[in-house]
This record gives structure tokens, C-alpha cells and sequence, in this order.
């Protein structure tokens, strides 16, 4: 049988006899122990644990490591920011179920993946964030070393776990813990740490080998119990309006085929939630997106399957919900379907929880459902269905308008055309309006094809996410960027084009945060705090390094630019030039803006 160590197996000749390792003085007989490091642990380790990609940036102690690690076999995707080197972990992290390994050097490396590992943890995306430290006993007396910082315990709140490893002994034990500690139960983010004396310590490389873990199982089922399966049945089967909420928690679970056959089973109308889109297709006669503002309130039992009622669902209660006051209950019952007990009861009343992971929840269910299943009532399906045309109707006419200059609608048109007709292409969204807008009028018709700012609407995923969804997938990338969104990641266009990777940037360029045309109150040189440049030339960053650029103000100059970054998976960016009045303060968000209730 193979043994990680082996060369074969690695790539590398990952074990080295003692004189190989550094110990000069002996001489190396037929006797001589086979060395291993602490570099090669770790490699083995991830390798052992399936890991074929790591996102990072290199540096003090870990640029051998990112050699070793590629001639290992390894494919190292290396950053010009460690935050997108994370948010590609995490979003790897997403798309495949497996934990995405983002690598970071000491104190300031490790903070500017912090936030990407923070990311990951609030929205449920397992990844492992492994940075290099400095020298234990001069951090703990601050001593002021390279890089200094206590670094675990500034992960440890951000992070669902984080561990430090000390002896290479030890180090398959730490890899093993980090991945369980990702992806088991509800996945999220864990911080491991590496100190710099960790990765030259050697061990003799039998008992390396004896120390690795192939985790069995990381992530194990949790199977529902019978009795909430039943209460759950019980509650839907009586209900006159039902409704079935889902999440990025289905989109994550990969139960696609049984998720559909609960919706089309019971012929409930469902709604998205924005990375849930595609899980059936946006086109489905039962999906119910078009008429959210209606079935929210009206619905008697809802069914949440991998969602949580925060913000992003009014908390589950107000106005929204047809609740009088914003904290007012809307008399809905409520099912909820996820793998996080604590989640229940979070901001209303859950009636009738099911806990376990959707793939076991989803089966459980549709086995109760059994053949005589009553579908809503025709009443319920009818008034659903007479909002969700008229909305449809007067967003067609909206699309169908050609203003000059072009706007949101126009230019989103195109892209929804495009996505169309490419739909197995992968869409990073974010900024206010170009989120807002790409949501509504954007069709997905696939699972795990619209990436986003999730949770937290956190700016600046937009390249991060956009390598590594086209690392790990193969296929081609479309980004809708605002101008503002667009440049927290920005420079990551030279990763773009260095890895020759299928992603065509649009970035809808409005002249500045949420719109360009802000004027500076105090009328002195500086512009508004919102405005940027006018008239600024994304394209030409994207040129800079060998991709394709294209400057487009209208609708079918778009069209062309992106067609043809399709066709030839080319680096592309395209700045479309939008009409910068364009857009509303915050997008569909705007009433979060505090406003003091002291007369101007
Ligand atoms: P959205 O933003 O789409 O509403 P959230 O991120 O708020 O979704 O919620 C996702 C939920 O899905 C979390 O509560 C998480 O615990 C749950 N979840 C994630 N993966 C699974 C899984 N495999 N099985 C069950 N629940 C899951
Ligand atoms: C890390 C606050 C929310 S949306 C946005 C900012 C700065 C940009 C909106 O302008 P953009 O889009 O991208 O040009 P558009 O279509 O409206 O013109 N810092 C972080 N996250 C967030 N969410 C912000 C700031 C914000």
C-alpha cells in the first residue's frame, strides 16, 4: 500500500533520510531513520484529507510551504490580498461541501483573512483559515517579534473553532480537528495556527505517517427525528396557505433532486432566498418570487428549509409579515428544517422544528408525504399566481425600455439573456443597486450558480469569489460588480488573468457609491463622500495584464462584449458606463440608514 510519504503519492519526495534533513555530522548508513518535517506534515495531512487546492499568499514562514505544497500537487492559487484568498476558501468552501483552505502569513496576513473567515463562519460556508505565527515565547512575553500577535485569540471569537499545533506530532490531529470543526453539524469557518518553528521541526517519518488522520465521515448525517418529522407533516397538511421558504442551507446541503420533488410533491409555492435561486429553476410555475410582498403576509405555515428569519426575512415578524407594528407577529405558524437546534425560537415561535441535515430531513419528509398528498387550494395558487404576472408583466415592460444613457434595467436585460442562455455559468453579484436589481431580474436555473454578499452584505467578494468558483468548477464566471463593489477586490483582475480563468467582470459604473451625483455640502474642492472619479476606465486595469477590456454604453455593445467573453473564456472586463442618477441611497435597503429624529 502507498503511504502518504510516498513520492509517488505526493509528487515530492516528502521524506528525507536524517542527513538529508540537516544532521551533517551523521553518516547516512542503510540503518538511517527516514526523516520527515513539519512542512511536509502538513502537506500530507491536507492531501490525506482530500484538500487539492489552497488559496493564499506568501510569505514569512510560509513561502517554502507554498512551494512544497505545489511540487507536493497541490494547486496553490496565490492572491495580491489574503481577504479574497479567503473568500475564495470560503466560497470553495460552499460549492463543494469540503472545507476551502485559505494560507496566510503572520499578524498582518492573518487579520486581513480574518474578515473572510468571519464571513464564512456568519454565513454557514465551511473553510479553514491556516496562518503562519511567530515564536510562542516571545509573543506570550511581547517581546516584539517579526509579526507579532497573539493570533488564536483573536480567531477564536470570529470562528466556530480555532486550534494552534506546537509538535509535528501533533499536526494530523490538528488538520483532522480543523476539518471536523468546519464542515460537521453547521459548517463555518476555523482558524488553525501554524508557528514558524512548527514547520522545521523533523520527526522520524514512520511515526509522521502513524500521526496523520484520514477523517472518516466529517461531516456525518443527523437524522430528524420521527416524532418532529410527524408534527411537521401535520402542521403543512393543515394549512390553507402554505409557503416553503429556502435557503443557502439547501443550496449547500446538495440534495437538489429531493428539495424539488418536496416542492413539486406538494405543490407548495416556494420562494429563494438570493443564493437559493436555481435550486429549481427561477422559471418554475410554483416559485413565488415575483409575488413576495403578497405571500409573506398572507401565508398561514411557512416552511423554512436552511434559511434563518434575521434580517434578511424581517426577523419572521412586522410588517412584512402582516404583523401592525414592526415587532408584531403575523400570526404565521412556522416550520423550520435546519441542522442547528439553537436556531429554533431564534426571533418568533417555531412550531414545529425539524432538526438534522436537510439531505435526512428532506427524505424524512417527502417518505410522510406518501401519494395522497393534497396540493394548496386553488384559491391560494390563483391569488399567488394573478401577482406574480402582473409584477412579471410590468418588470418585461420596464426591461423592454432602451433609455440613453443606458441604466440598471437595461444594462441587466443583457445579463439576464446571457445567464440564460449560459446556464451553467456561475454569477458573483454584489454592490447596492447592481445586487438589488441582478436578484430580481436575473434568472438562475441551476443550484450553487448565484454567489453573493450573503449575510452580512458584506462588499469586496466579488474576485474572491469569482476565482475560485472558476477553480473549482471549471466554468465560466460572470460578475456584476458596482463600481464601489467592485473595487474592495479590484486588483485581484492580474489573479484573473495570471491563472487564465473564464470570468467576465461587468462592473456598472455609476460614478460612485450607490449613485455619482452627490455634491459636497460645504462646497469645498473635495467631491461628496460617495463620488468617485467620473468617467473612470475599469477596462484598462483588466488590459494591464493581458485580459480583455471593453467600454460599452449601451445594451447591445454589452451584449456583444459579453458574448464574446463567453465564447472565448478570455479574461474579460467590461466597463458598462450607466446612467450615474441611476440608483437609489443603499439599494431596496435604504430605510437600515439611521435618520435622528432631531429637527434639521
Ligand atoms: P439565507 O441567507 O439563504 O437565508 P442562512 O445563511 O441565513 O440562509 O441560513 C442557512 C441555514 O442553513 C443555517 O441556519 C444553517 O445552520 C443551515 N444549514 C447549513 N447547512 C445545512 C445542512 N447541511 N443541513 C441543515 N441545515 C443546514
Ligand atoms: C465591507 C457599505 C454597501 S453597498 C456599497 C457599500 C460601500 C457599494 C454600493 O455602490 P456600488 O453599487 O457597488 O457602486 P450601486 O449599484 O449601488 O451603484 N464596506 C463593506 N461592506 C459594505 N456593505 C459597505 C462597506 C456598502
Amino acid at each position: 500500500m502507498a503511504t502518504v510519504t510516498d513520492p509517488a503519492l505526493t509528487g515530492q519526495a516528502t521524506a528525507k533520510t536524517a542527513e538529508q534533513a540537516g544532521s551533517g555530522e551523521r553518516v547516512a548508513g542503510a540503518q538511517s531513520p527516514e526523516m520527515t518535517d513539519g512542512f511536509h506534515l502538513v502537506i500530507d495531512g491536507l492531501k490525506l484529507n482530500g484538500v487539492d487546492t489552497i488559496f493564499g499568499l506568501p510569505g514569512i514562514p510560509i513561502t517554502d510551504f507554498t512551494r512544497m505544497a505545489q511540487a507536493a500537487g497541490i494547486r496553490v492559487i496565490s492572491f495580491r490580498h489574503e481577504q479574497n484568498a479567503g473568500n475564495a476558501a470560503a466560497i470553495a468552501g460552499f460549492l463543494t461541501k469540503k472545507p476551502g483552505i485559505c494560507l496566510t502569513v503572520s499578524a498582518p496576513g492573518f487579520l486581513n483573512g480574518l474578515t473572510a473567515l468571519a464571513n464564512a463562519t456568519t454565513n454557514c460556508f465551511p473553510m479553514i483559515l491556516i496562518s503562519g505565527s511567530s515564536e510562542r515565547e516571545i509573543v506570550d512575553l511581547q517581546q516584539g517579534d517579526y509579526e507579532e500577535m497573539d493570533q488564536l485569540a483573536i480567531a477564536r471569537p470570529l470562528c466556530k473553532a480555532a486550534f494552534r499545533v506546537l509538535h509535528a506530532e501533533d499536526i494530523g490531529v490538528g488538520i483532522a480537528r480543523a476539518i471536523r470543526a468546519a464542515v460537521s453539524g453547521r459548517p463555518g469557518g476555523v482558524y488553525l495556527d501554524l508557528p514558524a518553528k512548527l514547520f522545521a521541526q523533523t520527526l522520524e517519518a514512520e511515526a509522521g505517517r502513524r500521526s496523520l488522520i484520514k477523517v472518516v465521515d466529517p461531516a456525518p448525517r443527523q437524522l430528524p427525528d420521527a416524532e418532529a418529522v410527524k408534527r411537521a407533516l401535520e402542521l403543512l397538511k393543515g394549512a390553507k396557505r402554505p409557503l416553503i421558504l429556502l435557503g443557502k442551507g439547501a443550496a449547500y446541503a446538495q440534495a437538489d433532486a429531493d428539495i424539488r420533488a418536496l416542492v413539486e410533491r406538494t405543490g407548495i409555492p416556494y420562494l429563494p432566498m438570493a443564493m437559493a435561486k436555481g435550486l429549481l429553476p427561477d422559471t418554475h410555475e410554483q416559485s413565488a418570487a415575483a409575488a413576495r410582498s403578497y405571500v409573506l403576509p398572507e401565508a398561514d405555515v411557512v416552511m423554512i428549509v436552511g434559511a434563518r428569519l434575521n434580517w434578511l426575512l424581517s426577523h419572521g415578524k412586522g410588517k412584512t409579515w402582516g404583523g401592525k407594528g414592526h415587532k408584531d407577529w403575523g400570526g404565521q405558524k412556522f416550520i423550520q428544517v435546519d441542522i442547528w437546534p439553537q436556531e429554533m425560537d431564534s426571533n418568533v415561535r417555531i412550531d414545529a422544528p425539524v432538526v438534522g441535515d436537510i439531505g435526512s430531513c428532506v427524505c424524512a419528509l417527502l417518505a410522510g408525504i406518501g401519494d395522497d398528498w393534497a396540493r394548496p387550494s386553488a384559491e391560494w395558487l390563483g391569488a399567488i399566481a394573478e401577482r406574480r404576472d402582473k409584477n412579471v408583466a410590468k418588470m418585461a415592460e420596464t426591461l423592454a425600455k432602451d433609455p440613453v444613457p443606458m441604466n440598471f434595467h437595461s444594462a441587466l436585460a443583457v445579463v439576464r439573456d446571457i445567464v440564460r442562455a449560459n446556464p451553467d455559468a456561475i454569477l458573483v453579484n454584489e454592490g447596492a443597486n447592481a445586487l438589488d436589481f441582478t436578484r430580481s431580474i436575473v434568472d438562475m436555473y441551476k443550484p450553487r450558480k448565484r454567489l453573493d454578499v450573503g449575510t452580512w452584505g458584506i462588499m469586496g467578494i466579488g474576485m474572491g469569489f469569482s476565482v475560485a468558483a472558476a477553480v473549482v468548477s471549471g466554468q465560466q464566471v460572470i460578475a456584476i460588480e458596482g463600481d464601489s463593489a467592485f473595487g474592495f477586490s479590484g486588483m485581484e483582475v492580474e489573479t484573473i488573468c495570471r491563472y487564465r480563468l473564464p470570468v467576465c467582470v461587468v462592473v456598472l459604473n455609476n460614478n460612485g457609491v450607490y449613485r455619482g451625483t452627490d455634491v459636497n455640502p460645504a462646497g469645498g474642492p473635495d467631491v461628496a463622500p460617495t463620488v468617485f472619479v467620473k468617467g473612470a476606465r475599469y477596462e484598462k486595469l483588466m488590459e494591464a495584464f493581458g485580459g480583455v477590456g471593453a467600454h460599452v454604453t449601451t445594451p447591445a455593445e454589452l451584449r456583444k462584449a459579453m458574448e464574446e467573453a463567453i465564447r472565448s473564456r478570455r479574461p474579460t472586463l467590461v466597463n458598462a458606463v450607466i446612467d450615474e442618477t441611476a440608483g437609489t441611497e443603499s439599494g431596496r435597503i435604504t430605510s437600515l440608514n439611521p435618520q435622528s429624529a432631531k429637527k434639521k
